[in-house]
């Protein structure tokens, strides 16, 4: 660990943008060229003391990326307990903010060089740990951002695993997985936690103001922030924590009900486990058993192509395949035993208490590939399925997740949302702050999610609707939508693209998305009507033409499908202090903060 210095976030709030050069001359600001962001003390990053590695190089275009100044990092301005950390451990946000080239360096076409005046801050994907790409932003003109959140996955530490598969297991101090979480000296890291929950996103963002008012001598007009799964969980934790600060989110397949959907996705394994004594099920049966649920269940919606509209109004049952029966494959290697559709079944379900009540959402009928289920010898739960289990609230790196049965598996998942609903869980209703600046939301699903069970985002919708005054006023900032048969953070038509432009449409020239257009196939388009509208087929033209659809107008969702909602499981979370800044931590010049908060 390089220098660092001790920082106290009240000293820190008192330090903004005072190196800041503008204020000293009349007319446009000064502007540097790119590798001066890693040279000149004037901008904020050299010789700042909260920062290492410091890096600002120009990246030149290629057949598919635009040029752009590549500034890299690392964050270390968080120290100590106080931020959940070991005794004096620091953040190590690992940065990148990415920026369409200045005038200086030749960019043009902009409000400023290559700029479009717009921040874009670039989620990442399942435990974070790698810096996520912004040549999705740089070369649509936005300034870019993207992190590691504040540890880094490369950093591995196998060793041998008595519960095989898989032969070696993560340990401390490997990052890998969830494994960042937990000591070597067997405590929870709550301070990498909260960085990986909301901390270094945050971080990545406040920085990629301050570089691009800099870089470019003005301030940005617009900050958004796009994600998917993990990112779109991402998106969700700024808009509840930082209300104020982001114009317009994109949050795909969000992975918002953290410490629940994760455990509890696993579920068919632990059932798998107890009734079939096999780690997962067969993959070639569950493929077999999947199609023919869709077949049974395309017409439900008045058209066969394919496609369910409502996969809730599914209600396929596994024993129909089961081998015998008159719906089953007459092919042993594809029809099921009584006790695998028993399995099959449970899976769609989801998880249940001894007592039958329904714990969390199941997979949605007509899924293929789900995470982990298959197959039966080496399917295991997903990452989140038993690694936030065994590394947090076990705290073992050898945990064996087969020692949990089915009764014990609720007191299991409500001991893990007890304990970290707080940190990491991110379905808190309350918008009202992001709803009051003006701030607007668009969130997708696939409902054929093979990564999140897709349906808890309904358990959301309703809190929702509960918090912020009913459907229509959630309407006016934050708007959901279903693609059929997408999966986890695409197909089926469900692009960032399309969502991206519906937001920036909204948010920049006031156009309410109340629907989307997906792209299905190169022949077929249909309508997604924001939830919990639905659409329908006018009756006549091709029902491959979007055109020929219309999104009927509800007051609430059918009420037939949110039977169970109210015994969802809920968490504790995600509004329980900060623990963060607001400002990008840039001292004042000459002036090192010699007192920190750590003072355990
Ligand atoms: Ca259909």
């Amino acid at each position: 660990m390089t220098t660092h210095v001790c920082i106290a976030a009240a000293a820190l709030l008192a330090a903004v943008f005072t190196a800041t050069p503008a204020s000293a001359h009349r007319g446009p600001p000064p502007t540097p060229i790119c590798i001066d962001l890693a040279h000149n003390p004037s901008w904020g990053l050299a010789g700042n003391p909260n920062i290492t590695g410091l890096t600002a190089v120009i990246t030149p275009a290629t057949a598919i990326n635009a040029a752009y100044c590549q500034v890299d990092f690392t964050d270390e301005s968080l120290e100590g307990r106080s931020h959940g950390y070991l005794h004096g451990q620091t953040s190590k946000f690992r940065i990148r903010v990415g920026l369409p080239l200045n005038a200086n360096d030749g960019g043009s076409g902009g409000v400023q060089g290559a700029w479009n005046g717009k921040i874009q801050s670039r989620g990442n994907g399942g435990f974070a740990g790698n810096v996520s790409g912004v040549t999705p932003a740089t070369n649509a003109g936005y300034v870019g951002t993207g992190t590691d959140t504040g540890h880094n996955a490369t950093l591995t530490n196998p060793i041998p695993n008595p519960n095989a598969p898989p032969a070696t297991v993560e340990a401390p101090p490997s990052e890998a997985g969830a494994a960042f979480g937990l000591n070597p000296d067997g405590t929870v890291n709550f301070g990498r936690i909260m960085d990986y929950a909301w901390r270094g996103q945050h971080h990545a963002n406040l920085w990629g103001r301050h570089v691009a008012k800099v870089y470019y001598g003005r301030q940005h007009t617009r900050n958004y922030f796009v994600g998917c799964s993990d990112g779109g969980r991402e998106g969700h934790e700024m808009a509840q924590r930082f209300g104020d600060e982001f114009d317009g989110i994109v949050s795909m397949s969000p992975a918002i009900h953290w410490d629940r959907w994760g455990f509890s996705g696993g579920w068919g394994n632990y059932v798998a486990n107890e009734e079939l004594g096999q780690n997962g099920l067969d993959a070639a049966k569950f493929q077999d058993v999947s199609r023919r649920a869709l077949e049974a269940c395309d017409g439900i919606d008045g058209i066969v192509d394919g496609m369910i509209q409502e996969t809730r109004r599914c209600k396929y049952n596994a024993n129909a395949a089961v081998c015998g029966q008159p719906g089953a494959s007459a092919n042993p290697a594809l029809c099921l035993t009584a006790a695998e559709a028993n399995v099959v079944n449970k899976i769609w379900d989801g998880p249940r208490t001894a007592s039958g009540r329904k714990l969390w959402v199941g997979w949605e009928r007509g899924t293929q590939g789900i995470f982990g289920i298959t197959p039966a010898a080496t399917g295991a739960p997903t990452l989140f399925g038993e690694q936030i289990n065994r590394y947090w609230v076990h705290r073992d790196a050898l945990f064996n997740w087969r020692s949990i049965s089915q009764a014990e598996f609720a007191s299991e998942q409500r001991t893990l949302t007890q304990q970290f609903s707080p940190f990491i869980g991110s379905d808190s209703p309350d918008l009202h702050e992001f709803k009051r600046s003006g701030g607007k939301l668009i969130v997708s699903y696939g409902n054929f999610d093979q990564i999140i069970p897709p349906n808890g985002h309904y358990n959301y919708m309703q809190r929702l609707f509960d918090e912020m005054g009913g459907v229509r006023r959630t309407q006016d900032f934050y708007r959901y939508y279903m693609f059929p048969n997408a999966t986890h953070c695409g197909g089926a038509g469900m692009t960032e693209n399309v969502l991206l432009n519906a937001l920036t449409n909204w948010v920049e020239k006031g156009v309410k998305p109340d629907h989307l257009v997906a792209q299905v196939n190169a022949t077929r388009t249909r309508k997604v009507c924001m939830y919990p509208n639905t659409p329908r087929y006018s009756g006549t033209g091709s029902t491959d033409d979007e055109a020929n659809f219309v999104c009927q107008v509800n007051d609430s969702d059918d009420p037939a499908l949110l039977r169970e909602e109210a015994g969802l499981l809920r968490g504790e979370g995600p509004l329980r202090g900060n623990h963060d800044i607001r400002e990008v931590p840039i001292p004042h010049r000459g002036h090192r903060h010699g007192h920190g908060d750590d003072r355990d």
